[in-house]
């Protein structure tokens, strides 16, 4: 029974981020009536919340942004290689204005609950606002990093200064003149904010439980000849980012022609076993810790991966001169492509600094929060600020913060309790209409995520099209087919470092405290996962059950 209060649509949207805009706007356009939902006030999902001080994207611009629109790709002009979080937030919000994408989005308001009900095959969508819709399809555009990971640090109220989450950066600015800061985490937003934060704190103290492996961002103000190169050639490149593996086409311009005679340009090897601890040295020179993470062999082979990391703990011990400083930052303990390798500005340098001091939390961890800092097994620390950049319950946490209930009332929580299955990472068994963009199972964040995002959305609307079009009132994934899915993507990243023993990440869940460690993200490649799902479609929606 509906009440009055409850509006009838045919889909709902959770989220507005990038995926949440882009499948609006697919929706909308193929005259469904639907709603966006966002917790925030404005669009822009992870780009939108995380804009603590140096984030960046570490993608270039001119990959990381939409191609379905070829007037959107001629008029926006990107100032960076790779810009930061204002950018990039500016350039959403203009894509929102320019498609008047927000008439359809309710703000300030978050899902709190979704249950699906088998008798007429609908959802039934509550908010924090009290909004309730009655819907034919949900999309979960809920994101990979959405919710903030909070350490469970004892006494964790205690501490009287300010605290931030570099997760839920508030709009106003921090003044961060003259304070002793403390940042509590050293991932990618920790690796990106230490920096910028100690150019204004009078000291920054960086408590670190796993070092990273960072390289060089090289980052440059854009180039107005290669932009307009670049605007030319968008057909090439966006048709080269959807047939690769990683959805990133490696843009540099213009092919130069071929000058007779000229010197060929060197390159570093492309794998590090084969050769000599002279030749590794020569390369080392003359590429720099850059060239580290490009030796494919380390991806794969322990040996291989052992020589890069004494290639990498030797450009450290040059750039930051004390020791002691250079042995905390130090990732000796697990292999280099385990966790997202880094890439950063300045931070090796910075603790170089003498207000910049590193805490290695392998010696001694955090014991608790204490008034004015907090207190680890070795000694005390006092500052007037706290930033956690301590990450996100990755991948599922943005679906299992809803109350989302499936048939028979089986929560997504206990679904995925063993472990996050979804179909192609687009579907979950038991909850039929609901689709999940990049969700557990797709290449997501381990591709180039917009690409990844414009092909879900894509899939998604073509899909509701079909449903419409044939009648059919529920799709479901077959759980045979989304286990064996589950398999294929646990067997694609087999031999690779990602489940290294040692490797601890939020790729595998093992950051978040009693998660089920599960390798989540789909390892394949964007080329590779495009031609299955095609090949599903093409085989009558194989893998799904489709009831009229
Ligand atoms: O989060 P993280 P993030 N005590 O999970 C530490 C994307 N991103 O926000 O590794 C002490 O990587 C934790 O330690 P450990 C990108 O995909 C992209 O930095 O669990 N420390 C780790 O050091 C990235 O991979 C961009 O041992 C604790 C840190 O907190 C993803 O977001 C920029 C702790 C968390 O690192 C997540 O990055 C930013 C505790 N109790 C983010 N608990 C770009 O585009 C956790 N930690 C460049």
């Amino acid at each position: 029974m509906i009440d009055s209060d409850t509006k009838t649509l045919d889909a709902v949207v959770v989220g507005t981020g990038m995926a949440g805009m882009y499948m609006l706007y697919r929706l909308r356009n193929k005259g469904l009536n639907v709603i966006a939902v966002e917790a925030g006030t404005g669009v822009g999902g992870a780009w939108y919340w995380n804009r603590y001080p140096g984030c960046r994207c570490d993608v270039p611009s001119i990959e990381y942004s939409y191609s379905f629109s070829k007037e959107l790709e001629q008029e926006w002009d990107w100032t960076e290689a790779m810009v930061g979080q204002p950018e990039l937030e500016k350039y959403l919000n203009h894509v929102a204005d320019r498609f008047d994408l927000r008439k359809d989005i309710k703000f300030s308001t978050r899902v709190t609950a979704a249950s699906y009900h088998e008798d007429n095959g609908r959802w039934a969508v509550e908010t924090d606002q009290g909004d309730k819709y009655d819907t034919n399809y949900c999309v979960m555009a809920t994101g990979c990093l959405t919710i903030p990971n909070y350490p469970d640090i004892k006494n964790a109220d205690a501490f009287k200064g300010e605290v931030y989450h570099t997760a839920t950066w508030p709009k106003e600015e921090v003044d961060f003149t003259g304070k002793r800061v403390a940042v509590i985490g050293c991932g990618s937003s920790g690796v990106q904010t230490i920096p910028v934060i100690a150019s204004k704190a009078k000291e920054l103290i960086a408590f670190q439980r796993s070092p990273v492996y960072t390289f060089p961002a090289k980052n440059a103000p854009m180039k107005p000849e290669f932009l307009a190169q670049a605007k030319k050639d968008y057909p090439e490149i966006r048709e080269k980012q959807r047939n690769c593996a990683s959805g990133i086409a490696g843009y540099s311009g213009p092919k130069k022609p071929k000058v007779e005679g000229a010197p060929k340009k060197r390159k570093a090897s492309r794998k590090i076993l084969g050769l000599t601890a002279e030749q590794r040295q020569a390369e080392l020179e003359e590429f720099g810790i850059g060239a580290i993470p490009n030796y494919v062999d380390a991806f794969f082979n322990e040996e291989a991966n052992g020589i890069v990391r004494e290639m990498f703990d030797q450009e450290l011990k040059r750039i930051v001169k004390d020791p002691q400083k250079a042995d905390a930052l130090s990732p000796k303990d697990y292999p280099l492509h385990c966790k997202r390798p880094v890439i950063d500005t300045n931070y090796y340098d910075v603790f170089n600094e003498d207000h910049v001091s590193i805490v290695d939390l392998r010696k001694g961890g955090i014991e608790e929060l204490t008034a004015t800092g907090l207190r680890t097994a070795n000694a005390e620390y006092e500052f007037d600020i706290l930033v956690y950049a301590t990450g996100f319950d990755a991948m599922t946490g943005g679906m299992t913060a809803i109350d989302i209930r499936g048939k028979g009332g089986e929560s997504i929580k206990d679904k995925w309790a063993d472990g996050p299955t979804a179909y192609l990472g687009l579907q979950v068994c038991g909850f039929p209409n609901l689709f999940t963009i990049t969700g557990p199972g797709s290449p997501s964040i381990l591709s180039n995520v917009i690409v990844s995002i414009e092909y879900h959305c894509e899939w998604i609307d073509q899909t509701i099209s079909y449903l419409r079009d044939n009648n059919i009132k529920a799709m479901e994934a077959e759980q045979s087919a989304a286990d064996e899915w589950a398999i294929h993507v646990n067997d694609a990243a087999q031999g690779t470092m990602y489940v290294a023993p040692t490797c601890n990440s939020w790729y595998l869940g093992s950051n978040i405290e009693g998660k089920k460690r599960m390798f989540m993200p789909y390892l394949g490649g964007v080329d590779k996962y495009d031609e299955k799902c095609r090949e599903v479609v093409a085989n009558g929606y194989e893998g799904f059950s489709l009831t009229s």
